[in-house]
């Protein structure tokens, strides 16, 4: 009798296991740690995310990446010509196998164009980012008050 009583509990355990074991399987190859987004001033208009992207899989492509806090999101390098760092907009952001890639200020970052409302210190904004291999990775980004902030013309030659 007891035996039979301990069958379908058993069971669950077994296949809560396997379940377990799938999900590990399918965690992405592709991960984004130290994630952070800095604070915005009222009426500024863009934001930067930045973050590690860690891939542990094959060679892959940042393709594209979304959030709820702004009307697009754009991946920009910061290239130093004649003295002043300009942006420029990035089409695909290639990831080698194994490579650790950082966004950081001065450096590529995601740029949230057209903010829904000002980035607050301590609030936290979810992002999406979109590989070509590994698909879809989305991460919570916590705002950061920076307190050294970025040079006054680092976002300002879009379009020019
Ligand atoms: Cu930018």
């Amino acid at each position: 009798m007891i035996v039979t009583n301990l069958g379908r509990p058993a069971l669950g355990v077994l296949l809560a296991g396997l379940a377990c074991a799938q999900a590990v399987g399918a965690e992405p190859s592709i991960h984004i740690v130290d994630a952070w987004a800095r604070a915005t001033p009222p009426g500024v208009e863009n934001g930067a995310v930045y973050c590690k992207i860690q891939n542990h899989g094959g060679a892959d492509r940042l393709v594209g990446a979304r959030t709820s806090a702004a009307r697009a999101v754009e991946i920009h390098e910061s290239v130093a010509r004649n003295g002043v760092v300009e942006m420029r907009l990035v089409d695909a952001l290639p990831l080698d196998t194994g490579a650790s890639v950082e966004l950081a200020p001065g450096g590529t970052h995601a740029m949230l164009v057209g903010l829904a409302a000002p980035l607050v210190a301590g609030a936290k904004i979810e992002l999406t980012l979109v590989f070509a291999t590994a698909g879809v990775v989305t991460v919570q980004v916590p705002v950061v008050d920076a307190r050294a902030p970025p040079p006054a013309h680092e976002h300002e030659h879009r379009g020019q």
